[in-house]
């Protein structure tokens, strides 16, 4: 008889096999910190084996950006080296895209403040790949320390030559600068990131063309979140394949996971990609607050992504596969776990009013679509209107889809989207109490 091979169950990453081993900055921050645990280590030897190699490298790792599109790596990287770029006479970057503005997310904030060496050694490892003569690392205005523990580590880094001219002694120059922005969410949009960067107002571009080819300062540069950064060198270190053996095909690695709200200890961990959303939960955050019985739903990947009810919430993994098959989202890997004393109307009303806020404004659908989903869900969330308006706020949510220049559209419309596919009889039964005790008030007595 032939079996069935095993089914592999994701999750339970050693120590040994963690990246970021300074979490929550229990250790030395610092150069000699960083150096204890394996940071800067032979580095030369890595920057001399030559872009080609590191591209390949993080090819066979499997490496899928950090920040929520969830774009391969290597192959990212290899848009930077395209043929015929070395007749090309602009100067070439790396753009780190540190603006953590997803909420619920507050995972490169701990890389920065516990282990910035990490993100200062990727921009070499990263930069050597795509031939880059510097890297940006753009960082979110409100993160003070952290901008001010990734500067030392530049310092430290310029002092002991591991950056500069003839970085580490390999012969090649690099330079990193550090720039902070001034708190808008949309500067997270790798265009508009490049925008700000250049002192203009933070408005995303039209893509194509896309930043390989015209990007910081009309040159060729590759926007790249700080997680992926900085698992480079340790990538480059341990090889592909290692890093390639977490997780599965398609969705591998290690991942730092960000688990927020009603559970008895938030925190932010890394482990293994795939690792089920239940086991994440129970393992590291103590379980949801008040048992899993009393768990109502969960955001898996930051705002931006649907939410997904309790048994749903059962079976799926932290993957892009899998959370994609759950009509949701791996984004940022920003856990948001809310039980059964949450007001979920009232929650993604919430998050409305946000994006409203953070739209720049630059296109129609997106800043007309964002009012008019804010002040319906405001209502909902009251139970004022008719139930048929259910179906013209997501008819909105479908025209604000996909129509944007950039993601905050679609960012913005998705979570409506999530709450009228799981919880659309709480909305009704709203609507219909209120109308009860009212009287029927259409577009609830104030359009
Ligand atoms: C050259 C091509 N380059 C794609 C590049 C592109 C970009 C990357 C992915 O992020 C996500 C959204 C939310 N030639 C290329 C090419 N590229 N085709 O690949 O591109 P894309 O367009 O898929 O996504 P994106 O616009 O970079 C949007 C998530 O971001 N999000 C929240 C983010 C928040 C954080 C945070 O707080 N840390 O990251 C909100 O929208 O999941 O899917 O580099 O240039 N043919
Ligand atoms: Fe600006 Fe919104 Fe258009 Fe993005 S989708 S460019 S945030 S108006």
């Amino acid at each position: 008889t032939v079996q069935d091979p095993p089914v592999r169950h994701y999750g339970g990453l050693k120590d040994q096999d963690r990246i970021f081993t300074n979490l929550y900055s229990r250790h030395d921050h610092g150069l000699k910190g960083a150096q204890s645990r394996g940071d800067w280590h032979r580095t030369k030897d890595i920057l001399n084996k030559g872009d080609a190699w590191i591209i390949q490298t993080m090819k066979d790792s499997g490496l899928r950006g950090r920040g929520g599109a969830g774009f391969p790596s290597g192959l990212k990287w290899s848009f930077m080296n395209k043929p015929g770029w070395k007749e090309d006479p602009r100067p070439r970057y790396l753009v780190v895209n540190a603006d953590e503005g997803e909420p619920g997310t507050c995972k490169d904030r701990e890389i920065m403040r516990g282990d910035p060496h990490k993100l200062v050694e990727g921009c070499l490892v990263a930069g050597r790949a795509m031939n880059a003569t510097a890297a940006y690392i753009y960082i979110r205005g409100e993160f003070y320390q952290e901008a001010s523990h990734v500067q030392q580590a530049i310092n430290e880094a310029y002092r002991a030559g591991l950056i500069g001219k003839n970085a580490c002694g390999s012969g090649y120059d690099f330079d990193v600068y550090l720039h902070r922005g001034a708190g808008a969410y949309i500067c997270g949009e790798e265009t508009a990131l490049i925008e700000s960067l250049e002192g203009k107002q933070g408005k995303p571009r039209l893509k194509p063309p896309f930043p390989a080819d015209v990007g910081l300062f009309g040159c060729p540069s590759t926007v790249a979140n700080v997680e992926t950064v900085s698992v480079a060198p340790t990538i480059c270190r341990r090889g592909g394949q290692w890093f390639a053996s977490f997780g599965r095909e398609r969705n591998q690695g290690t991942k730092l996971f960000c688990i927020s709200g009603h559970v008895n200890n938030p925190c932010t961990i890394e482990e293994e990609m795939s690792i089920p959303l239940k086991d994440l939960v129970e393992k590291h955050c103590g379980g949801v607050r008040g048992g899993w019985d009393n768990l109502l739903g969960i955001i898996p990947g930051g705002s931006s992504v649907p939410i997904l009810p309790k048994n749903k919430c059962e079976e799926v993994l932290m993957d892009f596969d899998s959370l994609r098959d759950a009509q949701s989202g791996l984004g940022t890997g920003a856990v948001i776990v809310m039980d059964k004393s949450t007001d979920v109307v009232q929650a993604i009303a919430r998050f409305s009013h946000f994006y409203k806020h953070e739209s720049c404004g630059q296109c129609t659908p997106c800043r007309e679509g964002t009012t008019w989903m804010m002040n319906m869900m405001d209502r909902f969330a009251e139970g004022r209107g008719q139930s048929r308006e259910i179906d013209m706020l997501l008819e909105i949510t479908k025209q604000v889809e996909g129509r944007t220049i950039c993601a905050l559209g679609d960012a913005a419309a998705w979570p409506i989207q999530g709450l009228m596919r799981h919880f659309r009889p709480e909305i009704e039964k709203r609507l219909a109490d209120f109308n009860a005790a009212n009287g029927p008030v259409l577009f609830g007595g104030r359009l």
